[in-house]
């Protein structure tokens, strides 16, 4: 009996999945056969860890499953190669951006290959190649042609530690999403795509998407469509005037100013306007430069101006919480319903960026506006009764019959909606989403391909002249003035206008790592391409995704950008289809031993190549596969014991898989065979990995039940077909064993028969004495002679016992009880 010799088998059948090009995929014509899975593909961080191993070793199993059933697999790997984190990682060990990135790569392309993934080598993609980001700058310049790049200055985010803007995506609660720094609010130049065109378009697409559902509601949330009117609040002074008076920019206390017809609210509640007992403008709200001839405590807003302008978006979201506002003395707004006039406040907690910046406060209707008016003393007007109770000292959001609305009252709210929109204002369609924000002040990146002249303004680089390589530079440091570190390399900065060839300069800001991203599932299709990204072919093949495995966090950002893009990419003609994932599935978190997640400073890091070497791979694999349902975002602490009960349960199929005869399984045998065929191949479907790893565990314990007699070889050998997306060093070994030819990855998935899984057996009950001792699975029409055979092969009664019994009453198909005195 050979023992589990883990290294050597797996080393030596990754050299030869390697030599032969197993894991090739040829580019079949047609998508009939052919099948797209991906992974998100890894930044260079240096080191493969846990989650990794997580991420790829695990659909790998659907893909050899796939495989095995006759599919065309594409299952590629490359790596996110430019971008903030690799950069922030060089920076902190003091070596360029690109000498950390193609070392680190190629150490974990080393790694990744020793995970004994059936990834397709030859399509290797990274991002930070010239022959890559030429096609990235390319996509920029198309989407600037067609007006969905632009430079504008906007308040953006800006990380002070990574010194570089973010897209309001890549902002958490206030903060960077790479480093965790507090984001500030700034005002800048930059470069944007017009994402917010495609609102319409990114919800409507979601609907046809095979994702789970949290997925398409963040999204939903995310781009934020809310269906609601604006409202024009006529202005006045506190002479009840409407006030008219000249411009005029640097404004004293007192000054008169322009004049102000009226503010434009936002609002998803028309129906409540004539419980409207105030208005709110967001603090940097443009109306209020132009009221301040009229504001009498004008020294005081200007305070809360600055405090809350200086305020950081987190500051600010909790703000909401404190309150805090100060009314606009001296003016007042007319609410158009009730023609009353109603005090004018400015508060943190309306923002600048949404709606029109300024809201219609329904205290008695609106939980934010009902705290503010508790806390400011304003008035409280019910207008919608209540379909339930609620206690007389406190707001409902719900719906109901309008009150003291005038004409209005006595209507349902839901039915005066968009009567009372159009009547006081009109009906509108507003998004949360924003424009995003693509430029970085950064040097890790793709440059961005355009020029600027003195006199032609912004002109794009010719497309025959990209790339834009990046340049090599000493001081690739951020410099936190705003400007990309790029503006120091002079020689590469200068360049002819390509319009009227005066001396220009390049723009030095590059792209947001998540453009290259965006975009990369496609270059796959087709990575060698010299003339095109992809060819339009190739990618018919491909595309759209059948299936795409990756991390919770990428929600919102990643999965909407290349949403983005391929919509995009669609009305352009560039692509045949708008969505890019047919199929999504977020993954859990492994967690550290202690249940918390894996951190250096915890201490709780499982390094998985320690695992490898003394366990093994597939051992690794197989656990990280049983440790919870891969379709669910579930975290799962680690256990040592667990992945040591694994590799026993590996051992024991090793030692089973050398313990077979040339015999005829039994029919219950065999009929336990093909009811874990079924099961497996149905939950690797919905990547329930843990629960077709329970059957595979059941099917063993049935075997070792017969290993003493020995285990029927064709049981065996579909067995090891079973196994092999699981563990597929040692099915490989295992099938070689037994004397398969070729590669058990090249065989057929095990076909389900149901006629032998339906073939009859029944429970036979044991009984000694007339008590029971045990059950057993056995044929239907079993002779009362195999019946004794049986149980004493079950080891449920001895066979000393049953010689030396004085009676065996056997009732057929029921039970047998042996008689012992
Ligand atoms: C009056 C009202 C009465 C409101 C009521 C709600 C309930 P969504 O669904 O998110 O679009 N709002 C509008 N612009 C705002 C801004 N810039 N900052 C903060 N709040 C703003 O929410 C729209 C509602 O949020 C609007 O409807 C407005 O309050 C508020 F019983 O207007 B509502
Ligand atoms: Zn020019």
């Amino acid at each position: 009996m050979r023992k589990y010799d883990h290294e050597k088998i797996e080393k030596k059948w990754q050299k030869k999945w390697e030599e032969a090009c197993a894991y090739e995929t040829p580019d079949a014509v047609t998508k009939k056969k052919n099948e797209y899975v991906l992974v998100e593909f890894p930044y260079p961080s240096g080191n493969l860890h846990t989650g990794h191993w997580y991420a790829f070793s695990i659909p790998d199993i659907y893909v050899r499953m796939r495989r095995m059933q006759g599919h065309n697999v594409l299952f590629p790997i490359g790596f996110d190669a430019f971008g903030l984190p690799a950069e922030n990682a060089a920076i902190t060990h003091n070596v360029s951006p690109k000498v950390w990135t193609e070392d680190n790569m190629q150490y974990m392309e080393k790694q990744l290959r020793s995970m004994g993934a059936s990834f397709d080598w030859s399509r290797m993609v990274r991002t930070c190649d010239p022959e890559y980001y030429k096609w990235t700058q390319w996509f920029f310049l198309q989407f600037y042609k067609n007006g969905l790049a632009y430079q504008a200055d906007t308040q953006v985010n800006w990380c002070p530690s990574c010194k570089t803007v973010l897209a309001n995506e890549q902002v958490q609660h206030g903060t960077c999403e790479r480093c965790s720094s507090v984001i500030e609010q700034r005002n800048m130049r930059q470069w944007m795509f017009r994402i917010t065109q495609y609102g319409e378009k990114l919800l409507e697409g979601l609907d046809e998407l095979n994702w789970p559902n949290e997925i398409k509601e963040a999204q939903r949330n995310w781009i934020g469509k809310s269906e609601g009117a604006r409202v024009t609040f006529k202005i006045v002074d506190n002479k009840e005037q409407v006030p008219t008076f000249k411009s005029n920019k640097n404004i004293e206390v007192g000054t008169p100013t322009e004049s102000v017809e009226g503010v434009e609210i936002f609002t998803t509640r028309p129906d409540t306007i004539f419980g409207a007992t105030y208005l709110v403008l967001a603090p940097e709200h443009p109306v209020i430069e132009s009221l301040m001839g009229n504001i009498s405590n004008l020294r005081d807003v200007r305070a809360y101006q600055e405090i809350a302008v200086r305020k950081t978006q987190l500051e600010r979201e909790q703000g909401v919480k404190d309150k805090t506002g100060i009314q606009l003395e001296g003016i007042s707004a007319i609410n158009p319903a009730t023609e009353q006039e109603i005090p004018v406040w400015i508060s943190d907690y309306v923002l600048a960026n949404y709606g029109t910046g300024a809201i219609m406060a329904v205290p008695a209707h609106d939980a934010r506006d009902f705290a503010f008016a508790a806390a400011h003393q304003l008035p409280v007007v019910y207008v919608v009764h209540p379909e339930s109770n609620m206690d007389t000292e406190s707001f409902w959001e719900g719906d109901g019959t309008l009150i003291n609305s005038g004409a209005f009252t006595g209507q349902a709210s839901t039915e005066a909606r968009s009567k009372m929109a159009k009547e006081f204002g009109e009906t509108t369609t507003q998004y949360r989403l924003r424009d995003w924000v693509l430029s970085r002040q950064r040097y890790w990146g793709a440059p961005i391909p355009m020029i600027h002249c003195a006199s032609c303004g912004v002109v794009p680089v010719p497309e025959d002249q990209l790339p834009v390589i990046l340049p090599e530079v000493k001081d690739f440091l951020p410099t936190g003035d705003g400007k990309s570190p790029l503006a120091k390399a002079k020689h590469w900065v200068h360049v002819p206008c390509p319009t009227c060839g005066a001396d220009a300069e390049r723009e030095t800001d590059t792209m947001d790592t998540f453009v290259d991203s965006s975009w990369y599932f496609l270059r796959y299709t087709d990575p060698h391409n010299t003339e095109e990204f992809a060819s339009k072919k190739k990618m018919a093949a491909w595309m759209p995704v059948d299936m795409y495995s990756g991390g919770a966090e990428h929600t919102t950002m990643h999965l909407l950008y290349s949403r983005f893009f391929t919509h995009v990419l669609a009305d352009l003609k560039l692509i045949a289809w708008a969505e890019p994932f047919t199929r999504r599935m977020n993954r859990g978190l492994i967690l550290g031993p202690d249940g918390q997640k894996m951190s250096k400073s915890k201490g709780n890091v499982i390094d998985p190549d320690a695992y490898v070497q003394k366990l093994g791979g597939d051992t690794v694999r197989m656990y990280l596969a049983f440790i919870g349902p891969f379709d669910e975002v579930g975290a799962y602490p680690w256990d040592p014991n667990g992945i040591l009960g694994m590799r026993k349960f590996l051992d024991r199929v090793w030692r089973l898989a050398q313990s077979t005869k040339e015999i005829e399984p039994t029919s219950a045998l065999a009929r336990q065979l093909h009811l874990t065929i079924k099961k497996i191949g149905e939950d690797i479907e919905k990547f329930k990995f843990n629960t077709c790893i329970a059957e595979l565990m059941k099917f063993v314990n049935a075997l070792l039940a017969l290993e003493k007699e020995g285990i029927p070889k064709s049981v065996m050998q579909s067995f090891t077909q079973l196994l092999a997306p699981f563990a597929p060093h040692l099915a490989e070994e295992m099938f070689a064993f037994l004397g398969g030819e070729g590669s058990v990855h090249a065989r057929d998935w095990p076909t389900y028969d149901a006629d032998i899984a339906s073939s009859p057996t029944f429970t036979l009950v044991v009984q000694r004495n007339g008590k029971k001792r045990g059950i057993v699975e056995v044929d239907a029409g079993i002779s009362k002679d195999d019946a004794l055979n049986a149980i004493v092969e079950a080891g449920i009664i001895s066979k000393e016992e049953v010689l030396g019994a004085t009676n065996a009453v056997y009732v057929s198909g029921r039970l047998i009880n042996i008689v012992v005195t």
